[in-house]
């Protein structure tokens, strides 16, 4: 497994590395905010983290699929959708210097970073689609990250029965130039379906970790004592927490 990403880290560098539509500067971009932030917080292979296979516009699915849930039946939800998420807010708390409650302005305001990737779910089924957003390292550099944060908690709006869908990840995937809170789909604002306003892309991992209709990210020493203590609604239900591609 590992040498299999070593690999597609090494073929994305020299192929995809500079993609003509990502941002160029990635390696000095994550080693600067991974310093600010936590020194030595992700896991390095040599000196650059691997990366996940970036794609061209030519890859990109014609329908990008919705599935788990793909709509949120409340009046909140459905009047924010209508009205292009004006109230939305994305917080960021926990174990952080300066919590943060960022509007979808905000967050559009940020460094974006555009990419072509491929979604694989469990389920058996892969899409190719082209994600926009700033990476999460950008806003946990903003909300400053306290020595003892080892997880990111993401929170979702929607739930399944009264269990609420959530995430988690360490900070060496949050802190990755490929995870993003992405905002837009091909160039669109997100479906609903796909998670709109805000979904995360942490694009090493199988599609449940990708948590949709963000509302707060929490910066935590552990996972214990949060919902099933499993890091995620699925992860509860048995399956992997690091459920790497
Ligand atoms: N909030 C939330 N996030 C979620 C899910 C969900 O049901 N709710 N389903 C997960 C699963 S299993 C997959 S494969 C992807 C699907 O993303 P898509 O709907 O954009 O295809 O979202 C993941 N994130
Ligand atoms: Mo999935």
């Amino acid at each position: 497994m590992k040498r299999r990403n070593v690999l597609a880290g090494l073929g994305a560098l020299i192929t995809g590395g500079c993609t003509k539509i990502g941002q160029t500067e990635w390696f000095g971009d994550v080693v600067d905010g991974a310093e600010k932030l936590s020194r030595g917080a992700h896991r390095m292979l040599g000196a650059r983290p691997t990366m996940a296979r970036e794609f061209t516009v030519a890859d990109i699915s014609p329908y990008f699929r919705g599935n788990g849930n793909t709509e949120i039946d409340t009046d909140t939800y459905r009047a924010q959708l209508a009205s292009g998420f004006p109230d939305w807010r994305l917080e960021v708390r926990g174990l952080v210097d300066r919590p943060l409650s960022l509007s979808l302005e905000q967050i559009r305001a940020l460094p974006q970073r555009t990419q072509i990737t491929r979604h694989d779910c469990v389920e058996g089924w892969s899409a190719i689609g082209q994600w926009t957003g700033p990476r999460l390292s950008t806003i946990l550099g903003q909300a400053g990250l306290k020595p003892q944060a080892k997880f990111a908690v993401f929170r979702c709006a929607d739930s399944f029965g009264k269990a609420p869908y959530y995430e988690s990840c360490d900070l060496d995937d949050a802190l990755h130039p490929q995870t993003l809170i992405a905002h837009q789909l091909n160039g669109e604002p997100l479906p609903e379906r796909n998670g709109a306003p805000l979904r995360l892309r942490i694009e090493r991992q199988l599609g449940y970790k990708h948590a949709k209709y963000l509302t707060a990210i929490e910066l935590v020493d552990s996972l214990d004592g949060i919902e099933g203590g499993g890091g995620g609604y699925w992860e509860d239900r048995g399956y992997q927490w690091y459920a790497g591609v």
